[in-house]
């Protein structure tokens, strides 16, 4: 049995709460007071519920997220009539839309855009403070700040998408509605407004990223677990040992493909994976509509997809045999 300790099959052992680390530059009044066990929680990860620390920046984050969250679902039940029935109904085709265009970048009347840009400076307000927070806590822990700049990267399209580019263009317009399927309707308006998004480089930058992160997250998590009925997912053993699960799970990929990961670097390439999705995503946003106006017009003018000097496998004259006779 202790040779099936995974995942699937796991042995909860459970003694006192474990407090954590609490060296110099640990705020412990930022800590929470309660733990508790979850067997749940156990299956999935740890089965210790906290404690957390949660500080000033944790509290304005979460504040201001609830009400960005508040607001948008107030909007939902004015726009239903205050009807619960609707509401479940119509969840998630409500939407809190931003200004119109005519409205540029000044504050437009609250019903018609200014309530919108009140909960998204809120939202802001938000994500920046989760952002500081990760910033925080590393430092209380001695970490670097890897964390930190990778969701800055997602914060960087973020930005790009719902303040950047709307001011580059001179207009809230520009932005995303808060909507779960009027969000889908924004991205494709957006594509087909500037000439299909396919034919823009960074976002197929982008989508080789988004890929590729699936692919060497599915390899690393697939490897880990392989080698986990031999100790690998016990980090420690593995640095210091010969023959251990790890250098098998190295050993695995060289005599596969002939090139392996190294323990640290597989970490390196998972982290700039996610972080170029994007990172290269969020330049492609703030290229449209400021530099290039149509992708597709852009990809004929360089060279970029099949379509300008596409030969058609038949000429015209070729085809006509293979359509329907007229009646
Ligand atoms: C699994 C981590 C947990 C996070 C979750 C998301 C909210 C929003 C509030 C309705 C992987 C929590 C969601 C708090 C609820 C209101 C007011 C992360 C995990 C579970 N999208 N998008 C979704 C956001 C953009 C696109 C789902 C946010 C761009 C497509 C969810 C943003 C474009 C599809 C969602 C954002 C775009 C989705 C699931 C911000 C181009 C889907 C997300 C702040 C990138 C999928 C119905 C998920 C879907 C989906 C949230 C931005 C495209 C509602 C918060 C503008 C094509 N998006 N999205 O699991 O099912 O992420 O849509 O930028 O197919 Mg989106
Ligand atoms: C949105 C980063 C910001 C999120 C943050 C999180 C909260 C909630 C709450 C946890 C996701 C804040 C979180 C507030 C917290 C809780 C409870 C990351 C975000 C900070 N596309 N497309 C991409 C594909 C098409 C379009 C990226 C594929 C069409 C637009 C990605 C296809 C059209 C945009 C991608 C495809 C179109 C994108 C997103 C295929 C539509 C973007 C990467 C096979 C008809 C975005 C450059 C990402 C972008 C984007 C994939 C097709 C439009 C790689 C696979 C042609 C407008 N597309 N797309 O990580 O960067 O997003 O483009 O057809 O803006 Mg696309």
């Amino acid at each position: 049995m202790a040779n099936y300790q995974n995942i699937f099959a796991q042995v909860q052992v459970q003694g006192p709460a474990e407090m954590g680390v609490v060296e110099a530059g640990v705020d412990l009044k930022d800590r929470t007071t309660g733990t508790g066990f979850s067997t749940l929680f156990g299956w999935l990860g740890n089965a210790q519920l906290g404690p957390v620390y949660l500080g000033p920046y944790g509290v304005l984050s979460l504040m201001s997220g609830i009400i960005w969250f508040t607001m948008v679902g107030a909007w939902y039940w004015y726009q239903v009539d205050f009807n619960p029935a609707v509401f479940m109904r119509d969840l998630f085709y409500l939407s809190l839309e931003p200004p119109a265009p005519e409205y540029g970048l000044s504050f437009p009347p609250l019903a018609e855009g200014g309530y919108y840009l009140i909960a998204s400076f809120f939202l802001l307000v938000a994500v920046m403070a989760w952002w500081v927070r990760s910033w925080v806590l590393a430092n209380q822990l001695g970490m670097g700040k890897h964390v930190c700049y990778a969701f800055a990267s997602a914060i960087w399209l973020f930005l790009v998408l719902g303040l950047i580019r709307p001011i580059l263009m001179g207009s809230w317009s520009e932005a995303v509605p808060y909507g779960v399927f009027t969000h889908l309707d924004w991205t494709n308006l957006f594509s087909l407004t500037y000439g299909n998004l396919f034919y823009n480089p960074f976002h197929a930058l982008s989508i080789v990223f988004l890929y590729g992160s699936t692919l060497l997250f599915a390899m690393h998590g697939a490897t880990i677990l392989a080698v986990s009925r031999l100790g690998g997912d016990r980090e420690l053993e593995q640095i210091y040992d010969r023959g251990t699960a790890a250098e098998r799970a190295g050993l695995f990929w060289r005599w596969t493909m002939g090139f392996n990961a190294t323990m640290e670097g597989i970490h390196r390439w998972a982290w700039w994976f996610a972080v170029l999705t994007t990172l290269t995503g969020g330049i492609g946003i703030l290229l449209t509509g400021t530099v290039v106006d149509n992708w597709f017009v852009w990809a004929q003018e360089h060279g970029y997809g099949a379509a300008a000097n596409y030969v058609p496998a038949l000429t015209p004259e070729e085809f006509l045999p293979y359509l329907p006779a007229e009646n």
